[in-house]
């Protein structure tokens, strides 16, 4: 039985990544007197490095940034990227994912209880959530798992094993929802089954093994699915379908 949904955040709760993280982190070069920015294509290769402090540090090492500067200076830039990235979700500048809304209010009115696993920091996870579902947000979940919590990032299954400890529930009884090959991963890993929302950096991110997999939790069009949906949003009622159906493939 369906007891739990496990929520990624960047790029599933939200689409934090173009706009929000990359933004921010051009703010931060330019506050540091650095001649250079991240493109939007630039980034999405920037991705495959989970973490922004990680994502930094593999940036500056190609740029040839040695070491002990390299780790003083991925520090303070993100730093500053966090404090930029807060400053603009704070002015609304990026707002939840078509569907999820529903889906979070409709689990918890069900009785199920949410849990956000990301590796992400939990400054990021807050400054997102105060302004999308105010600054209560923190009671809607039942545990938040970010990056202090989980230093191992995704595709380390760490931030799901730490999730499902807090929960008290069995990897079974819950769902992760994920949209990048990383967190897949982790999910899978730690044994959880996951539905795919495709997002702007991933849109063909690999499918197997996950329960369902399409491109918006807001419309049904496009999924690919144990239990055929009705056309409108993603369920509840649909998830708990999809995921009483489910072997992985
Ligand atoms: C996404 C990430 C993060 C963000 C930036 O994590 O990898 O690094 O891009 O956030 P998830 P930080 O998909 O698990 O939510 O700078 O706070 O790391």
């Amino acid at each position: 039985m369906l007891e739990a949904l496990l929520w990624d955040v960047d790029g599933t709760l939200a689409e934090t990544e173009r706009d929000g993280h990359r933004v921010a982190f051009n703010e931060a070069f330019a506050e540091h007197g650095l001649p250079w920015r991240w493109s939007e294509s630039e980034y999405g290769r920037l991705l495959e490095v989970s973490g922004g402090r990680e994502r930094l540090l593999h940036d500056l090492a190609g740029r040839g940034v040695e070491e002990p500067r390299r780790a003083a200076l991925a520090a303070s830039l993100h730093e500053a990227k966090n404090r930029a990235y807060g400053r603009l979700v704070a002015a609304g500048g990026i707002g939840l994912r078509p569907g999820v809304r529903p889906l979070l209010e409709g689990a918890l009115a069900a009785g199920l209880r949410l849990a956000i696993v990301t590796t992400t920091s939990g400054v990021n996870v807050a400054a997102l959530l105060a302004t999308a579902l105010g600054t209560n947000w923190r009671e809607r979940f039942a545990a938040v798992i970010a990056a202090e919590q989980a230093p191992r990032k995704k595709p380390d299954p760490e931030a799901y094993r730490l999730a499902l400890e807090a929960l008290g529930l069995a990897p079974g009884s819950t769902l992760a929802i994920e949209d990048a090959p990383a967190g897949l991963r982790a999910a899978a890993s730690a044994g959880v089954p996951v539905i795919l929302q495709r997002s702007y950096y991933f849109p063909e991110a690999p499918d197997q093994g996950t329960l369902a997999a399409g491109p918006s939790l807001g419309d049904t069009a496009g999924w690919r699915a144990p239990v055929r949906p009705a056309p409108g949003p993603v369920t509840l009622e649909l998830l708990r379908a999809w995921h009483a159906a489910g072997a992985p493939r």
